[in-house]
C-alpha cells in the first residue's frame, strides 16, 4: 500500500518507520529531520528496532496514495487538511490528540477514519526516533459501526506488525482518550513529571478530576462513558506508560506550543455548550494558556 504519513513528529515518525517495513511510505515533515531521513534513512530504536528508507518531503501538497495518516499537532490540522485537499487519497486516518477528525472531514472529500494510538515515541535527533512503549492503534468509522475501509486499513497496519484493532465504537474511544489526555497531559506538563507520577497523591487526584469532568461532558454529547471507565482508562495508561513524558510535557520542555486548546479547550467548550461545570479543566486550561502567552506561543 502507498501511505503518506502527514506529520513527522515523534508519533508520526515512529508509525511511519514501522509502516515502512511493509509499505511504500512518504513522511511529510520539517527539516532537518526530513533531510536526514532522505540522506541516511530513519532509525527506530528502543522497544522496537528498525532502519528503513521512506520517502521524506517538506511539501505535503499534490501527493497521491492509498492512505494518508495524519499525525500533525492538533492546531496544524486545518493547514494539513488544505495540503491534503490538493492531493488524492482513498482514505484519511487521523491519529491525533483532540477531536480533529471533524476538521478533516469538513475540508476533505475523502472518507475520514477516526483513530487513537497509545504507542510511546520520542524524537531523539533528526533521523532517529525511539519507541518508548509498544501500544496499540485503534481505528474505525467516525460515527462507530462497521467499515470495510477501516478493515482494509487495519490489515495494512497489521501487515507491518503494528498492533491494531479495528473498532466499531470510535465515538466512545475518542472521548475516553480525550478524558485520559485531559488528565495526564495537562498535569504532567504543569508539574513537569513523568506519567508514572500520577499513580497516587494530589497529582493523581487532579488528573482523575479532569478525566471525570470530561466523561460527564462525553455523556452529555450522547457517548456512553461512565466516570469509573474514564478513571480506569487513565490509571491503565499511567501504569502502562509510567516512564513516558507525555506529549504535552515534551512540548513544554522544548518551549513549544501545546495541544491544550484541542484537549482541555475542547472539554471546556463542549461543557459550556451543555451548561456543565468543569472547574478543574478550566483551571488547567487557564494555567497552560498563561504559560503559552508568557512565551508568546499563542
Ligand atoms: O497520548 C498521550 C500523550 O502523551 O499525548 C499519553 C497517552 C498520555 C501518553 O503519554
Amino acid at each position: 500500500m502507498d501511505i503518506v504519513v502527514f506529520g513527522a513528529g515523534s508519533l508520526g515518525s515512529l508509525l511511519g518507520g514501522l509502516l515502512a517495513r511493509a509499505h511504500d511510505v512518504t513522511l511529510v515533515g520539517r527539516d532537518p529531520h526530513v533531510a536526514r531521513v532522505r540522506e541516511g534513512g530513519l532509525r527506530v530504536t528502543g522497544e522496537l528496532e528498525a532502519h528503513v528508507s521512506p520517502d521524506a518531503v517538506t511539501d505535503g501538497r499534490h501527493l497521491t496514495a492509498n492512505l494518508a495518516v495524519v499525525t500533525v499537532k492538533s492546531f496544524d490540522t486545518p493547514t494539513a487538511a488544505d495540503a491534503l485537499a490538493t492531493g488524492s487519497f482513498d482514505a484519511v486516518l487521523s491519529l491525533q490528540n483532540g477531536l480533529t477528525e471533524e476538521i478533516l472531514a469538513d475540508r476533505l472529500d475523502t472518507p475520514v477514519l477516526a483513530g487513537t494510538a497509545t504507542y510511546g515515541a520520542r524524537l531523539r535527533e533528526p533521523g532517529h526516533v525511539a519507541c518508548t512503549g509498544v501500544g496499540e492503534v485503534a481505528l474505525g468509522a467516525l460515527d462507530g459501526g462497521p467499515s470495510s475501509l477501516a478493515e482494509r486499513v487495519g490489515k495494512a497496519f497489521r501487515d507491518a506488525d503494528v498492533e491494531t484493532l479495528v473498532a466499531t465504537d470510535m465515538p466512545r474511544r475518542r472521548w475516553e482518550k480525550l478524558a485520559v489526555n485531559a488528565g495526564i497531559n495537562t498535569v504532567t506538563a504543569l508539574a513537569r513529571v513523568e506519567n508514572g507520577a500520577l499513580g497516587d497523591g494530589d497529582a493523581a487526584e487532579l488528573a482523575h478530576a479532569a478525566a471525570r469532568e470530561a466523561a460527564r461532558v462525553a455523556r452529555a454529547e450522547g457517548v456512553r462513558l461512565p466516570n469509573r471507565v474514564a478513571r480506569a482508562a487513565l490509571d491503565d495508561v499511567v501504569d502502562g506508560t509510567a516512564r513516558n513524558r507525555s506529549s504535552m510535557l515534551q512540548d513544554v520542555d522544548s518551549g513549544r506550543r501545546t495541544e491544550v486548546d484541542a484537549i482541555t479547550g475542547t472539554v471546556v467548550d463542549r461543557a459550556d455548550a451543555h451548561d456543565i461545570d468543569v472547574p478543574t479543566n478550566r483551571v488547567l486550561a487557564g494555567l497552560l494558556r498563561a504559560w503559552e502567552s508568557g512565551r508568546e506561543l499563542r
